[in-house]
C-alpha cells in the first residue's frame, strides 16, 4: 500500500539525485564523495531512467567519456578538483585516461543499468557507442583481472566493498613500508567507527602508490600485484552484466560471439567461487589459493549472475531471521561483525537491489518480495544514508546518498510499476 511517507519519499528521492547533480555526472553524496563514482553512477542511470531519461543517458555517457585507451573505466573520475576527498588525483598520479581519474576499476554493474535505461526510452543512436565501449571495458577485466574465469581484485576499492573482511587475509600480508604520513579526509565527514581502520588506509593508500610506481600499465603490474582476490562481487555482477550486453547486442545487430564466449568463462569461473566446504559462495586469496570463508552479502549476486542455488537461500533466510533489516554484509553474531562499520555488518540497499533482482529471475519470488519491502521500510524509516545497521536500521556514513534514492525509485518504492 502506497502511504503519504512513500509518496514524500519518492520526492526526496528525486530532489537528492537532483541535488548531487553536478551537470552530466551525480556524486554519491555531496562533501563525503565530491566525484563522479563508477557504480554509483550506473544506480544513478538506474534511478534517473524513472524521471529523467535524458539525464540517465548522459550519467552513463559522462561515466564511459572516462575511459582508458586499455578499455578500463576508472572507478573514480575527478572531473573537477576537490580537496575535501583524499587520495584525490595528485595521489593516484593516473593520466592514461582523457580525464584525471584513479588507476583502478569497479564493479561493472554499468551494462545491466544502461539495459534498463534504453527499455525506458530507446535509443539505438546514443546505445551504439556505449556498446562497444562497454565491450571494450569487459574485455579488460577478461584480460587483465580474469583467473580461470574468476574475476579478481587488486584492491579493495576495486570491488567497491572496501573492508571486508574477505580481504583480511590478503591485507595481512602486506607491511606498507615507505607509505608515509597523509591526512584522510573521510573521518572528518563521518564518525571513524563508521569507517575503515588506520591500518587498512595505510594498505590502501600503499596499494595505490605501488600502482603510481609502475606508471598504472597493465602489463608491468600483472606479475607483481600484491593482492589479486577473486572476488563474488565483481565475478558475478560481470556475468550478469554480459549478458546484458549480448542482449543489447543482438538488439543492434551486433557481433555477439565474444560476448558469448566470456560468459562461458564467467560461469566456469562463478563455480570455482563455490566454497567447497561450506556450499557458500565467496572470495579465494589467489596467492594461497584459500577460500575465505566469509559469507558476505556479495555471495548472494549468484541469482543476479543466472546461477541457482539452494545453499544461498538458507542463509538468507538465517540473515532474516537474525537481522530486522538484511541483508548484513558480514552475518551477525560472528566475530568479525560490526553493525555500523562499512561492509563488516551493514546493510546496503543498492546490494539488496541486486540480489532481489536475482531472486525474482530465479523465480523465488516470495523471497524477492520478502527483501525489497524489508529494504522499502528501512528507506522510508529512516532515510537515504549510505548504509544501515542490519539489527536496528540506524543510517550510517553519509546521507542523501545517490544509489539509495536511486534503488528507492526503481525497485523499492511502491510506486514502481507492476507494485
Ligand atoms: C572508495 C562511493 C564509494 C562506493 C564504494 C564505497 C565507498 C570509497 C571510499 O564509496 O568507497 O572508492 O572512499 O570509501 O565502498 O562502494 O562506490 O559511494
Amino acid at each position: 500500500m502506497t502511504t503519504m511517507k512513500h509518496i514524500e519519499r519518492d520526492e526526496q528521492a528525486r530532489a537528492i539525485l537532483r541535488g548531487n547533480d553536478r551537470g552530466g555526472y551525480t556524486v554519491p553524496t555531496a562533501g563525503l564523495y565530491p566525484y563522479q563514482w563508477n557504480w554509483d553512477s550506473a544506480f544513478t542511470a538506474w534511478g534517473l531512467a524513472t524521471f529523467d531519461t535524458e539525464r540517465a543517458w548522459a550519467e552513463i555517457e559522462t561515466l564511459m567519456s572516462g575511459q582508458w585507451p586499455s578499455g578500463m573505466v576508472p572507478h573514480i573520475l575527478f572531473h573537477r578538483p576537490d580537496p575535501g576527498y583524499f587520495p584525490g588525483p595528485d595521489v593516484w598520479g593516473a593520466d592514461r585516461g582523457p580525464i584525471p581519474s584513479s588507476g583502478i576499476s569497479q564493479p561493472p554493474v554499468a551494462a545491466t543499468m544502461l539495459r534498463a535505461v534504453h527499455e525506458s526510452a530507446p535509443n539505438e543512436a546514443r546505445l551504439r557507442p556505449l556498446f562497444a565501449a562497454l565491450k571494450a571495458w569487459h574485455g579488460w577485466f577478461m584480460k587483465w583481472r580474469c583467473d580461470g574465469g574468476a574475476i579478481f581484485i587488486t584492491h579493495p576499492w576495486e570491488a567497491g566493498r572496501d573492508n571486508a573482511p574477505d580481504w583480511d587475509e590478503a591485507m595481512a600480508a602486506i607491511d606498507p613500508v615507505g607509505v608515509g604520513e597523509y591526512t584522510r579526509r573521510d573521518t572528518s565527514h563521518v564518525d571513524a567507527s563508521m569507517r575503515p581502520t588506520k591500518e587498512e588506509y595505510d594498505r590502501y593508500v600503499w596499494l595505490v602508490q605501488q600502482g603510481r610506481g609502475h606508471g598504472w600499465n597493465d602489463a608491468e603490474m600483472a606479475p607483481v600485484l600484491p593482492l589479486r582476490v577473486a572476488d563474488p562481487t565483481m565475478t558475478f555482477i560481470l556475468l550478469r552484466a554480459n549478458r546484458d550486453l549480448t542482449a543489447l547486442g543482438l538488439e543492434l545487430g551486433e557481433d555477439i560471439s565474444e560476448l558469448q564466449a566470456w560468459t562461458e568463462e564467467l560461469r566456469t569461473g562463478a563455480a570455482r567461487l563455490r566454497n567447497p566446504e561450506t556450499g557458500i559462495f565467496d572470495a579465494i586469496n589467489l596467492a594461497t589459493g584459500q577460500h575465505t570463508g566469509n559469507v558476505s552479502n556479495a555471495s548472494y549476486l549468484c541469482w543476479y549472475a543466472g546461477v541457482d542455488d539452494g545453499t544461498m537461500l538458507s542463509h538468507l533466510d538465517a540473515a532474516f531471521a537474525h537481522c530486522r533489516y538484511p541483508v548484513p554484509s558480514h552475518p551477525s553474531g560472528t566475530d568479525k561483525f560490526d553493525a555500523k562499520r562499512y561492509w563488516r555488518g551493514p546493510t546496503w540497499a543498492f546490494m539488496n537491489s541486486m540480489i532481489g533482482r536475482g531472486l525474482n529471475d530465479m523465480g523465488y519470488d516470495d523471497m524477492a518480495d520478502r527483501l525489497r519491502y524489508a529494504t522499502r521500510d528501512l528507506i522510508a524509516e529512516h532515510g537515504f544514508a549510505e548504509y544501515f545497521d542490519p539489527l536496528t536500521g540506524d543510517p550510517a556514513g553519509g546521507g542523501m546518498f545517490s544509489w539509495t534514492a536511486a534503488v528507492w525509485l526503481a525497485w523499492a518504492s511502491p510506486s514502481v510499476e507492476g507494485d
